[in-house]
């Protein structure tokens, strides 16, 4: 039986949350295989609206298993929080599971994170200061604290104190910090063990039994493709595979277990943090789309950047990611725009470029060509069929699938579950 992957198609806050939410209904277990609690993800259930940040989105569906997978890097406290947070409105978070092999999130690293940052000047990369990239960092220095090192002192305190070695002199002599005590780290990092027992598991292999008996998964990316260590703008990226690769690694699955690739593409383009952007607006439509389309962070409040539909974008993430269906959201979000342009190649040194360039200082240089398609006034936030959208709107939607490399599935006219075109 199948493992489904859903990832963002451009830079994050496509709104995964809703796909992974609304597929959870039907499916038994929903993974979290890549970033933390950088993350954050909005779900709008019956009006009621829940930002999850490091619990999977399956864990709103009552008959679905939230896993923690092993690609995850974890902040205790944070993870502690949210699940009270829920349990204090009535939701149950007792069926998670987590990876005994996911990272732990140490305190150091959300302070030399947020350092780094601030100190780094031009070469900021605009992180959402978690711990993130300085967390994946330990685990292929292999320094790496993990949670099932919550349950063998010695290790921790071993692991703890060889880190600090390192960390404490970058702090006090680079930064000018106060240094950790290892004593202070393992402590606070111990008092999460007993509440973190019975959640552990060998989860790669709980998911491969429940593929053997004919169960689904449904694989959910924090993050997007062009954020993607390997695929995206490097160096303005997170710190984690994003991409459908990284749904394999960061879960245990094999790809041979992988049947469906669910591509989410919004229906203009947003950014968080720094790094290229071809199609950016920096004038009062830029200020629409962000106004209109509520484009501000869920884990920063940051304000998003934001432009128009980038096709050579989503035929990248296409075929990086292998998406097989597109759902394409917040189509609601353009009504009332006359004529709507959307980029479908890109013009580099005087050349016209149709597909993502080679390098970055290429991508960097690109600017958009566009085409330009009429838009619609009607209200589309009820339409529950292509039959429901006015003829422009479907001409639109027609040309963003001839664009983008892949058939679009669902469409995302508002932010409520039930706000959902289901083509195929
Ligand atoms: P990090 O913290 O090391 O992962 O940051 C590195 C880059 O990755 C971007 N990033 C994100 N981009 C969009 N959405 C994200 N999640 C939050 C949201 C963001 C927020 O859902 O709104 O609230 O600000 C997310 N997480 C990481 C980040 O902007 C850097 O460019
Ligand atoms: P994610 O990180 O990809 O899960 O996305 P976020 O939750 O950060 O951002 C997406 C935002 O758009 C959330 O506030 C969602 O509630 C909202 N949203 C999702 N789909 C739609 C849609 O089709 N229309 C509208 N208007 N809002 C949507
Ligand atoms: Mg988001």
């Amino acid at each position: 039986m199948p493992a489904i992957v859903v990832v963002g198609a451009q830079w994050g806050d496509e709104g995964k949350g809703k796909a992974t939410d609304l597929l959870g209904s039907r499916v038994d277990y929903v993974v979290k295989f890549n970033g933390g609690n950088n993350a954050g993800h909005t779900i709008v259930i019956d009006g009621e609206k829940f930002a999850l940040h490091l619990l999977p989105s399956g864990i709103l569906s009552e008959n679905c298993i939230p896993v923690i997978g092993n690609g995850v890097v974890i902040d205790l406290e944070v993870l502690f929080h949210e699940i009270d947070e829920l349990q204090a409105r009535g939701r149950s978070a007792e069926r998670l599971m987590v990876s005994a092999d996911a990272h732990i999130i140490p305190p150091y690293n959300t302070v030399i994170d947020k350092v780094t940052e601030r100190f780094a000047g031009s070469r900021k990369i605009g992180t959402t200061g978690r711990g993130i990239g300085p967390t994946y960092a330990d685990k292929m220095n292999r320094i790496g604290i993990r949670v099932q090192d919550l349950f063998d002192e010695q290790t921790l305190r071993e692991k703890v104190e060889g880190a600090l070695n390192l960390k404490n002199q970058v702090l006090a002599k680079v930064y000018n910090r106060r240094a950790l005590q290892v004593d202070s780290v393992v402590d606070d990092l111990l008092s999460y063990a007993d509440r973190m027992r019975p959640m552990v598991a060998n989860s790669a292999l709980v998911l491969h039994e429940a593929l053997e008996a004919g169960k689904t998964v449904l694989l959910e990316a924090g993050q997007a493709t062009l954020l993607d260590v390997d695929h995206g703008n490097y160096p303005f990226v997170t710190s984690s595979s994003a991409t459908a690769g990284g749904a394999c690694t960061g879960s245990g699955i094999p790809p041979t277990r992988v049947t469906t690739v669910i591509g989410i593409v919004k229906a203009y383009a947003t950014r968080v943090g720094e790094g290229p952007f071809p199609t950016e607006l920096h004038d009062e439509w830029g200020d629409r789309l962000r106004n209109t389309g509520a484009e501000f962070g869920t884990t920063t409040g940051r304000p998003r950047r934001t432009g128009w539909y980038d096709a050579p974008i989503a035929r990248y993430a296409a075929r990086i990611n292998g998406v097989t269906d597109f759902v394409l959201t917040k189509l609601d979000i353009l009504t009332g725009i006359e004529s709507i342009p959307v980029c479908v190649a890109y013009e580099i040194g005087g050349k016209r470029v149709d597909e993502m360039p080679m390098t970055q200082r290429e991508f960097a240089a690109a600017k958009p060509i566009y085409e330009h398609f009429a838009g619609w006034d009607a209200d589309i936030s009820k339409a529950r069929s292509l039959d429901d959208l006015p003829a422009t709107c479907r001409d639109y939607v027609t040309a963003l699938e001839r664009l983008s490399g892949a058939r679009i599935s669902v469409i995302g006219v508002g932010p409520g579950r039930e706000q959902s075109i289901v083509v195929h």
